[in-house]
């Protein structure tokens, strides 16, 4: 261990580079720890980190016999989802945040954050994590340095990306790196925010040990501020899980999909074939469940990397039938935050369906199903990618993967069939501009509520939607070979309130009929929304739909969309001027079609 003394502080170097020595300096001087540590990544250091949390009770040991390595963590039950009404993009223009964004003044904003980081990590050790994001080796991956006062936080961080000394070393030769402050604080909700100054490359965040609050290189920076820096430089930032779809004669083609939070991104990325499509060959490579940065290569295709080394994903629902290569992430070197617990001390949630009951709940209270269930709705594991059964070498890749499809989808109970092809790139980017999604527990506030989500960023640009809208279509230059892009709805439902769809490994049959788009092979009919399947142009062998889940998942409903493009028609306005007239023009243009 590397820890220092206060006394040292003024000299903490613990980088060959000035820059973050100085940073290091000047953020211990404001927060006043006891110790600063540089993490190294080791083993030795992360076995240190847990004895010490096990200790105090941060982690709790689970069965060493049926999860080995593996541990729980309560948060403040407070504290256990991502908070949008208190996240914020501090640009100097007020416009370039855009209205999607809540916004403040750098200045204020810095003044307010570090009002709240004065003196905060007194008696505490302060944490410099260095990170990266991506292939250490890749030229399309970034770095960044997180500096925490929670161990728990460096400990998710070792999982979430390369951190320690590999990244450290490619910091101090680029002697570029994105600057993330985080400290517990007193997890008071009435101190807690998530600061962006996205042209300074500075996140602030205080007061949530949560996820996408507090492991400042997820959402924070390969989305809000990377979204930022892809915009200036020419690449795409996305909330998108990247999956190989290998066909029997052994082709891969690559998809990238955008889900809301909570809408399946995991369970697409990890999908297992149903049993004829097993037998057949067919394979799901996942590269990534979550972020995906993508730019074009030399051959005009986009290539696309997962900026993150492990998955930080939803726990209710994960079972041996919806998601076994989830499950089998499980089994070891796991942290699993805010499940509940059987009475030999193993990971429970609501859908493990082990046939396992819980004794305890997430609040570490005796488990009461009148009184609330044994896992948080948002309840999360952290696991390393690689011990994933179906992690794809090529997420290694420091080239990338080349991606033949873009998939945009939510969860939508009405109106939306369950998939369609957009006409081309600006009718694609419209599809994804005018997303809508119902809401879920991954942030706080009402869930099930239908709201505008476009290309599942709405949480997470880092700047003004119309511009970014714009920053799309500029990628179809006519030099481009741009993928196809799609529309999905897995949760659509019937009158009587049932999804229709069975979903999970299902959701191949909509995947191979994609692959047959782009190949030119696979049939549909056109509609102004684009281009449908009929339900014989999709492999159905095997599944059970009556009448209506065919008509609802296979058809257009004209009135229906007519109200939807009126109401994205409204949303488009909402960014005035700034927002392209070509995604205007293409909205007008399908509206027109749709009122004859
Ligand atoms: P974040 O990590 O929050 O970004 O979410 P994610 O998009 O990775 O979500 P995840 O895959 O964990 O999805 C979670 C929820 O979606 C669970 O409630 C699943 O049961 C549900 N889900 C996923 N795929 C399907 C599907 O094909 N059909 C249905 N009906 N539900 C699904
Ligand atoms: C999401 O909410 O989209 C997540 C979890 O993937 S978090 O890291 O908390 O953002
Ligand atoms: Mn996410």
């Amino acid at each position: 261990m590397n820890a220092i003394s206060q006394d040292a502080v003024a000299s903490a170097s613990g980088s060959k580079l000035e820059a973050l020595n100085a940073w290091v300096a000047e953020v211990a001087a404001l927060t006043r720890p006891d110790t600063i540590h540089w993490c190294d990544g080791s083993d030795a250091e992360n076995a240190a980190l847990t004895a010490k949390m096990q200790a105090d009770g941060t982690l709790i040991k689970l069965n060493e016999q049926t999860h080995p390595g593996s541990w729980l963590h309560r948060s403040d039950p407070d504290d256990v989802a991502r908070v949008e009404h208190l996240t914020f993009v501090c640009t100097s223009e007020r416009d370039d945040a855009g209205p999607n964004n809540h916004w403040m003044a750098p200045a204020d904003g810095h003044a307010q954050m570090d009002a709240l980081f004065d003196g905060c990590m007194a008696g505490r050790t302060m944490y410099v994590v260095p990170y990266c994001m991506g292939p250490i080796g890749s030229p399309l991956s970034r770095c960044g340095v997180e500096i925490t006062d929670s161990p728990y936080v460096v400990a998710n961080m070792r999982i979430m990306t390369r951190m320690g000394a590999p990244a450290l070393a490619r910091i101090e030769k680029e002697g570029a790196f994105v600057k993330g402050l985080h400290s517990t604080g007193e997890l008071d909700p009435n101190r807690r925010f998530i600061m962006h100054f996205p042209e300074e490359l500075t996140i602030k965040s205080y007061g949530s040990g949560y996820g996408g609050n507090a492991l400042l290189g997820k959402k924070c920076h390969a989305l809000r501020i990377a979204s930022h820096q892809a915009r200036s430089e020419g690449w795409l930032a996305e909330h998108m899980l990247i999956l190989g779809l290998q066909n029997p004669q052994g082709d891969t083609h690559y998809i990238a999909a955008a889900f809301p939070s909570a809408c399946g991104k995991t369970n697409l990325a990890m999908l297992i074939p149903p049993e004829g499509y097993l037998n057949d060959g067919w394979k799901i490579t996942t590269v990534g469940d979550d972020i995906c940065w993508m730019r074009p290569g030399a051959d005009g295709r986009l290539y696309a990397i997962n900026p993150e080394a492990g998955f930080f994903g939803v726990a209710p629902g994960t079972s041996k039938k919806s998601n076994p290569n989830a499950l089998a992430c499980l089994q070891r070197d796991a942290i699993f935050t805010n499940v509940g617990v059987t009475a030999d001390n193993q990971p429970w949630w609501e859908g493990l369906d082990n046939g396992q009951q819980p004794a305890t709940d997430w609040r570490g209270e005796p488990y009461d199903a009148a009184k609330r269930p044994a896992a948080h709705p948002n309840s999360r594991f952290t696991v390393s990618a690689k011990s994933c059964p179906s992690y794809s070498p090529e997420a290694e890749n420091p080239a990338g993967v080349p991606i033949s499809a873009i998939v945009f989808g939510g969860r939508r109970a009405s109106l939306v069939p369950l998939v369609f092809e957009a006409r081309d790139w600006t009718h694609g980017v419209l599809v994804g501009a005018a997303m809508g999604s119902e809401t879920t527990a991954a942030a706080t506030g009402a869930v099930g509520v239908m709201r505008r989500d476009p290309m599942a960023m709405k949480p997470f640009c880092g700047y003004n939607f119309a511009d970014y809208f714009s920053h799309w279509l500029s990628f179809d230059n006519g030099a481009n070979k741009l993928p196809k892009i799609f529309h999905v709805n897995w949760f659509r439902k019937s009158d009587a309130g049932k999804f229709m769809w069975p979903g999970f490994g299902d959701n191949l049959r909509v995947l191979e009929w994609m692959i047959g788009r782009v190949k030119g092979e696979a049939g549909a009919v056109e509609t102004p929304i684009g281009f449908l399947p009929t339900d014989a142009d999709l492999n159905l062998d095997g599944i059970e739909l009556d009448d209506e889940a065919r008509a609802k998942l296979f058809g257009f409903e004209q009135a229906g969309w007519q109200a939807e493009f009126a109401s994205i028609g409204e949303y488009l306005g909402e960014y005035g001027p700034r927002m392209p007239q070509a995604l205007k023009d293409e909205q007008q243009r399908i509206a027109a079609k749709l009122a004859d």
